[in-house]
């Protein structure tokens, strides 16, 4: 649902780091705002699309969102982008140029990472990126820090001529706070002046551009000495930590009378400030989670500290391992006893994955809810690195192995990195079958609408993206639709498609169970019918459950009645009501 937050009804709010950091640009007066969906970052883009002076967006993809922000802010108004920190993968081509060209308005990257992989598929450290894009970070350590930062970085963004990255992580993201809140200044416009030695990146101009840029780092790391973000503070001097981001809670947990550095702006690294501090405790430990980025710009300036053991760059940190990294231990062995993944019950991506099970096919995966079909009892779903790759995978499967391979993509990723690959496909002469599995929505990340919805992020009624013309553009010879809830239709339609000499897209159309809950009667079991051969809990539905006398119940509060069991029981003890 679209809030509106024109007004300013009340003085503080209790809000996430993400709220927080978006509510902090609202004040600082951003313009622009562009992303892609992607946890733990979504909701800086909902709650600054509830604003009305803010030209929001849910882009296609990061990459597009990243040059839509950017060249907003080099065209006058302060900006942001936001993303996950593999979101920022897509935009590693617009960003490693940005620091060149640098920029006009103030432009704010926002990166949240997510150690501990709650809902990724890497825990990559996108502090690294930082460095080799050569734009300074910024690490706040809570929510109240969160927007406090952004009006650092819209000023050293203007200041300074340079994109910033503000990188949150999952704790600061999904961490509520009470939060002052303020109301809006006008940053005021800046005229976009023709400049081609600046904004055309061509190599005699990004040549000149690059020395610019080496010189402004010089004057960052001296502002980074003596910025505010970098605070000494010194108490018992036996051990001293230098921390950012979220670990500095942990180690004031842990430790409330050790000396801190607590670094705010962690690069360009305050290397003087850092050589100062060592100076004054016994022994100085490094505290950070992930990747010793900041143990390697200690060690560059030839500061000795104590390193941490290297289980420590896997995972989250916890404030109870900190006495571990002080004595340079290794990290306690942890167990990562989530829930199971299971699809919802009704889900229209279940019909699918029985389906492709029971045809016995390689299936090449993306991102979305769909990978949950790699779970078992499904076990349906063979590969997943990364959005766009189950179309380009099926490419290197479909020209290597003999078994029968079908590509399967979410809507949402179809249009945020598929299409190249369908393309590819086509261009390439690869026949075959791609399964679009299309619920209507970025159901995933919690129900975005994108380009073939229809709707915007304001909920405003758009041009909707005709998924089955694309295909035919892309060059697909056959584009059928199906509803996976005709599981007979289904099946019959794969088994057709993958038995020909054809490049062939089955666009499988059912909206997600979430965005409607249909009211219909609950599946029936006929006891004295039940053979017990248990084929209804290969389809893993959570309605369905084996009692200890060996019947099936159903749950008729998770029942969507899709049937799905129905058409798998043969001696019909499950039935349509
Ligand atoms: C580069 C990148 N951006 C964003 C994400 C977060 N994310 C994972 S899957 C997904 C899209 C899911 O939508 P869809 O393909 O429609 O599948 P559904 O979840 O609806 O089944 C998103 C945005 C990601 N993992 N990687």
């Amino acid at each position: 649902m679209l809030i509106m937050r024109t007004s300013l009804d009340a003085k503080s709010d209790f809000l996430s780091g993400n709220e927080a950091l978006a509510q902090g640009a609202y004040e600082e007066g951003l313009e622009v705002a562009a992303s892609y969906p992607g946890t733990p970052a979504t909701e800086i883009l909902e709650y600054l699309s509830g604003f009305a002076q803010i030209d929001s967006q849910w882009s296609v993809n990061e990459k597009i969102a990243f040059e839509v922000a950017l060249s907003s802010a080099i065209a006058g108004k302060r900006s942001l982008y936001a993303s996950k920190h593999v979101g920022l993968n897509v935009a590693m081509d617009p960003l490693m140029t940005s620091s060149y060209t640098g920029i006009n308005a103030g432009f704010i990257v926002v990166t949240c990472d997510d150690p501990g992989l709650h809902s990724s598929q890497n825990e990559q450290d996108n502090r690294l990126i930082a460095r080799m894009a050569k734009i300074p970070l910024l690490e706040p350590a809570s929510p109240s820090e969160a927007k406090a930062f952004v009006k650092e970085a819209f000023e050293i963004s203007e200041c300074f001529d340079t994109p910033v990255i503000l990188r949150l992580t999952t704790r600061i993201s999904h961490t509520k706070e009470n939060i002052i809140l303020g109301r809006r200044k006008e940053s005021g416009r800046k005229d976009f002046k023709i400049n081609a030695a600046k904004y055309v990146m061509v190599p005699a101009n990004a040549y000149k551009r690059h020395i610019e840029l080496e010189k402004r780092l010089t004057r960052l790391k001296a502002y980074a000495q003596s910025c505010p973000l970098n605070r000494i503070e010194l108490k018992n001097k036996k051990i001293g930590f230098i921390t950012s981001g979220v670990s500095y809670l942990y180690v004031k947990e842990m430790y409330p009378d050790a000396s801190c550095l607590k670094l705010g702006f962690t690069f360009p690294f305050p290397d003087g400030k850092a050589r100062r501090f060592a100076k004054s405790v016994k022994e100085l430990v490094v505290v950070e989670e992930l990747e010793p980025f900041l143990e390697e710009q200690l060690a560059i300036a030839g500061i000795k500290c104590r390193s941490k053991h290297p289980s420590f760059r896997i995972g989250e940190l916890k404030p109870e391992y900190i006495p571990y990294i002080v004595k340079g231990k290794k990290k306690p062995e942890e167990e990562r006893n989530a829930r199971r993944p299971v699809l919802c019950p009704g889900c229209p991506h279940r019909l699918v994955f029985a389906t492709l099970k029971k045809l016995k096919v390689v299936v090449t995966g993306d991102i979305g809810c769909y990978t949950l079909g790699a779970a078992p009892p499904l076990s349906s779903l063979h590969t997943c690195l990364c959005m766009g790759s189950g179309i380009t995978f099926f490419e290197g499967f479909r020209r290597t192995i003999k078994e029968k391979v079908v590509g399967v993509i979410g809507d949402s990723t179809f249009v945020h990195s598929g299409i190249p690959g369908l393309i590819n496909l086509s261009y390439n002469q690869t026949k075959g079958l791609v399964i679009i599995l299309d619920n209507a929505t970025t159901a995933m990340t919690g129900a975005q609408p994108h380009p073939a919805t229809g709707v915007t992020i304001k909920q405003e009624v758009t041009k909707k993206l005709i998924l089955e013309d694309v295909c035919v553009a892309c060059g697909a010879d056959h584009v059928d639709v199906v509803d996976p809830y005709n599981i007979k239709g289904l099946e019959e339609l794969i088994k057709k498609r993958l038995g020909e000499d054809a490049l062939s897209v089955v666009i499988a159309r059912h909206p997600c169970k979430l965005l409607k809950r249909e009211k219909s009667a609950p599946t029936l079991y006929l006891e004295e019918k039940c053979k017990k051969c248990y084929l209804c809990m290969a389809i893993d539905c959570p309605a369905l459950r084996k009692n200890d006398d060996g019947s099936i119940s159903i749950d008729a509060e998770l029942c969507a009645a899709c049937r799905l069991c129905v058409s798998v029981c043969n001696p019909k003890a499950l039935q349509r009501k």
